[in-house]
């Protein structure tokens, strides 16, 4: 059973997309639940997720690239720099590899609000509650 936090956190992003209320996240929730003792296959979906962002293939992320990604996941022009800059880690402009590996472990499987990875897609307003 995950903790209070990455439940709200993921509900906050899936929320939206289950507009219609078809039991998506409530799925959703359930991975999270089970996220504990998978870490390994979350690390695997980094590789990929950083391959799609990635666009021009260079091996990191610019805060362009990332932009692209919050837009694609929420469908609306959304003003990243200031999240990207609490993303980048060692602060040389670019996510790297290693960073959005742990930002991506971290949003899936951490339990500190204080996090950068929390905010890997964006900031959003925390859910008081999860969805249940
Ligand atoms: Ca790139
Ligand atoms: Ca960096």
């Amino acid at each position: 059973m995950a903790s209070e936090f990455p439940r709200r956190k993921i509900a906050g992003i899936f929320t939206p997309m289950d507009a219609d209320d078809n039991g998506y996240l409530d799925e959703v929730l359930l991975v999270v639940d089970r996220l504990g003792a998978m870490t390994e296959s979350v690390v695997g979906t980094a590789e990929a997720m950083f391959e799609a962002v990635d666009e021009d293939a260079d091996g990191k992320i610019s805060s362009a690239e990332y932009r692209q990604l919050v837009e694609a996941w929420t469908g609306r022009d959304t003003e990243t720099d200031e999240v990207f800059g609490l993303l980048d880690v060692n602060g040389d402009r670019h996510l790297s590899r290693e960073e959005f590996s742990e930002l991506w472990t971290e949003f899936w499987a951490g339990d500190n609000p204080q996090a950068p990875g929390s905010w890997v897609f964006g900031r959003f307003e925390l859910p008081t509650t999860a969805h249940s």
